[in-house]
C-alpha cells in the first residue's frame, strides 16, 4: 500500500529537537523529513508542527498534526474547507502539568518562592508564624476535568486535599467530591483555596475568570492558570490582586507570550510566573510519537484518526 510522506516543521523545536523525533518516527514511515521555513510542503502527505502558518492550507496536506493539546491557533472552518484533518496532543500532559499545577500549590503553601527570593540575595528569613499552611486541610476546584484536570485532581487529592470541579458535561469524576457545570462556576469556586483552570480556549472559556468570578473567590485564594491565557481577563487579574480579591496567582499561560518585559505580574511575591512551561518534559517526543505512529497506521489503513479535532 502507498505509505504517507511526514513532515516535521521546524517549529517543534521549541519543545524538542526535530532530529530526536524525526529519528523516533524513522520506523513508523519510509520518509519523514524534517520542513524548515524556507522548505517546500509539497511533498508532504502529513505535518506534525508545534506552529501555525497559512501556508500550510495551499500545501497540499490530507493531514496536520499539533504536538500542543491546544488548537486555538489553528482556523478550523478554513482548514474543513480544504479537507485538511487536524489532529491534537490531548492525552499526554496530565502526569506533567498535574505535578506543576500542585507543585505551584505546594509553593504557595510552603512559602517556597518567598525563600527562593531571599536566597537570591542572601538573606535569612523565617516567614512569619502563620504565613504558611498544609495543603492537607485545603480544597482545590480544578475548572476543566480532561486530562490536564484529572492530573491535577489525583494529585491535589493525593495530598489529601478536598478537591472540586467544572466540567461541560457534569458527570462523576473519579477523585473529585463534586462535579458542576460551567452554570454553577461561582458557587463551584467560592469554597476553594485553590482554583486551577485546565479548560480549552475556545469561545465559551474566552474571558471565563474575570471580575465577577474573581469576587466570587475566596480572598485568601489563588488562582492557578495551566489552561491558556485568554481564559483569564489578564487586566481583571491585575485589579483583583491589588484589591486583594484574592491572594494570589500561579501563572503559566498570558494574554500575550513572552509575558511582556514592563508587565505588572513579574514582580509581585504572591505571584509565580513560569514560561508556558507546565507541560515540558524530556518524554515530549516519545508522548508525541505514539500518537503519530498509531494515526499513520490508521491513516494508510483509510481508518479514522485518534484525538482528531476537524
Ligand atoms: P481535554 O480535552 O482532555 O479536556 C478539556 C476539559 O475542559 C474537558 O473536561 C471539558 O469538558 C472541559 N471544558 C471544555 N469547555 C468547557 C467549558 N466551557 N466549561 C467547563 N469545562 C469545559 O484537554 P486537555 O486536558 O488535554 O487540555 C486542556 C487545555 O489545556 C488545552 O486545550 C490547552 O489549551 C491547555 N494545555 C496547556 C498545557 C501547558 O503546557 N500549560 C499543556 C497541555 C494543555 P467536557 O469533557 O465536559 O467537554
Ligand atoms: C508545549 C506546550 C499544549 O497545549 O501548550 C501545551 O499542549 C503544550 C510543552
Amino acid at each position: 500500500s502507498d505509505s504517507s510522506t511526514v513532515g516535521i516543521h521546524d517549529s517543534v523545536t521549541d519543545v524538542f529537537p526535530a532530529p530526536v523525533f524525526r529519528d523516533e518516527l524513522a520506523d513508523a514511515a519510509p520518509d519523514v523529513r524534517i520542513v524548515s521555513d524556507g522548505d517546500a510542503l509539497a511533498p508532504c502527505d502529513a505535518l506534525v508542527t508545534f506552529r501555525y502558518e497559512d501556508r500550510f492550507l495551499s500545501a497540499d496536506l490530507d493531514w496536520i498534526h499539533s504536538i500542543q493539546a491546544g488548537v486555538d491557533r489553528f482556523p478550523f472552518d478554513a482548514l474543513r474547507e480544504r479537507g485538511i484533518t487536524l489532529t491534537n496532543s490531548t492525552g499526554i500532559h496530565g502526569d506533567v502539568v498535574g505535578e506543576t499545577a500542585v507543585g505551584l500549590m505546594l509553593a504557595f503553601a510552603r512559602r517556597l518562592h518567598v525563600h527562593r527570593s531571599h536566597q537570591e540575595r542572601g538573606e535569612w528569613h523565617k516567614p512569619a508564624w502563620d504565613d504558611a499552611f498544609p495543603l492537607r486541610r485545603e480544597s482545590a476546584c480544578v475548572v476543566g476535568l480532561g486530562t490536564l484536570g484529572r492530573g491535577i485532581a489525583t494529585r491535589a487529592s493525593a495530598l489529601g486535599m478536598d478537591v472540586t470541579g467544572v466540567k461541560r458535561t457534569p458527570v462523576p469524576v473519579d477523585g473529585v467530591d463534586r462535579v458542576s457545570p460551567p452554570e454553577r462556576l461561582h458557587e463551584a469556586v467560592a469554597d476553594a483555596r485553590f482554583v486551577a483552570l485546565a479548560v480549552p480556549l475556545t469561545d465559551d472559556t474566552e474571558g471565563m475568570f474575570s471580575t465577577a468570578e474573581f469576587a466570587a473567590m475566596r480572598d485568601d485564594a489563588y488562582l492557578i492558570n495551566v489552561a491558556r491565557g485568554p481564559v483569564v481577563d489578564q487586566a481583571a487579574l491585575v485589579d483583583a490582586l491589588d484589591a486583594g480579591e484574592i491572594a494570589g496567582a500561579g501563572l503559566d499561560v498570558f494574554e500575550a507570550e513572552p509575558l511582556p518585559e514592563d508587565s505588572t505580574l513579574w514582580n509581585r511575591e504572591e505571584v509565580i510566573v513560569t514560561p508556558h512551561a507546565a507541560g515540558f518534559n524530556d518524554e515530549y517526543y516519545e508522548r508525541v510519537a505514539t500518537i503519530v505512529r498509531e494515526n499513520l497506521r490508521r491513516f494508510d489503513a483509510g481508518e479514522s484518526l485518534t484525538n482528531r479535532v476537524v
